[in-house]
């Protein structure tokens, strides 16, 4: 069922309002995402480790936010994955290179078998080292990789559920080296021109990108500002801090639906979970060694059994 169907049909409502119906959240407790996360972060070192390349510095940041998404706020249907997402909350991952905790936290919640995350980057995988979608791989509805595109199409995604009176909500994911590209401005001023207030952004403020310090390569400044200027509500967390990302997405969700777009700033960690790769840039996009690896493994617990 396309947009356009739907958006022409008459009995458009009555769908998005049957699919909503069949869909729910699985809202785990602090305790239990902490686990996931832990076993999230094994994951995401050893499919690096296993094909040798990757980007385990920022999937490690990000891994607080997927698991809170993932598991505690989306409502979406892992088992009957649609390309349209009709009646679901949608997510598009930006900053595709991070990959290796997205396919992590598909996996757990159900969209494929985990034992598939040992193909990650090998030859006919469908997990690419960035998301594709003409592998079919459950879960990932939007390519990836050359940045600054997600932006836009969350916009469109979240002006279709509004064409179709689907109440669901769209999340988008960026970095923070990533908001340097121009077409994000384009889709920032965009989502306030069009009052887009079905839709909640992230950024993950981790200061770094691949050739180093963000600040050094090319400074963000005032990011609240800038974004406060550009039409949206802007709220901020510590990213790595479970219990304040979910207060702020309860709140994020809370400010949608009155006339603006939300953004919720994520200061975290690049690396952040094992020691030696948190902080720097230096493990934006390179693999552990065997003795890193089990260095690295020695700090994350096997929570819910390795792949
Ligand atoms: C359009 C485009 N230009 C350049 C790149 C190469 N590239 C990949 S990741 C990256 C750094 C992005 O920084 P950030 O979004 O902060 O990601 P982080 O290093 O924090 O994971 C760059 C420049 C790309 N993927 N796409
Ligand atoms: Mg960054």
């Amino acid at each position: 069922m396309t947009t356009e169907t739907l958006s022409s049909s008459s009995s458009a409502e009555t769908l998005v309002q049957a699919r909503q119906k069949t869909i729910s959240t699985v809202s785990k407790s602090t305790d239990e995402l902490k686990k996931i996360g832990s076993q999230v972060r094994r994951d995401i070192v050893r499919m690096v480790h296993g094909c040798q390349s990757g980007h385990p510095g920022g999937s490690l940041g990000c891994t607080e936010f997927f698991v809170a998404l993932y598991f505690h706020f989306l409502k979406h249907d892992a088992k009957k994955f649609t390309m349209d997402g009709v009646g679901e909350d949608l997510f598009f991952l930006s900053n595709g290179h991070i990959s290796p905790v997205w396919y992590s936290v598909l996996a757990h919640a159900g969209y494929f078998p985990k034992k598939e995350l040992a193909t990650f980057r090998k030859l006919n995988s469908r997990l690419q080292g960035h998301p594709t979608t003409h592998e079919g791989l459950p879960g990932i509805r939007m390519a990836s990789g050359s940045l600054g595109q997600g932006m836009s199409v969350a916009c469109g995604s979240a002006l279709a559920k509004k064409l179709n009176k689907d109440s669901r909500l769209v999340f988008s994911l960026h970095g923070d080296g990533e908001i340097q590209e121009g077409q994000i401005w384009e889709a920032a001023m965009f989502a306030s021109a069009h009052k887009i207030d079905n839709l909640i952004s992230t950024i993950d403020w981790n200061g770094q990108q691949i050739d180093g310090p963000t600040d050094k390569v090319m400074p963000l400044g005032d990011l609240n500002a800038k974004w406060t200027s550009f039409g949206w509500d802007v709220l901020q967390a510590n990213g790595n801090n479970i219990e304040e990302l979910i207060s702020v997405i309860e709140e994020a969700k809370k400010h949608t639906g009155k006339g603006k777009p939300v953004m919720i700033l994520m200061k975290t960690s690049m690396g952040f979970g094992v020691d030696f790769m948190a902080g720097t840039h230096k493990w934006h996009g390179i693999a552990p060694n065997d003795e890193q690896l089990q260095k690295a493994l020695a700090q994350l617990p096997e929570t819910l059994g390795d792949y």
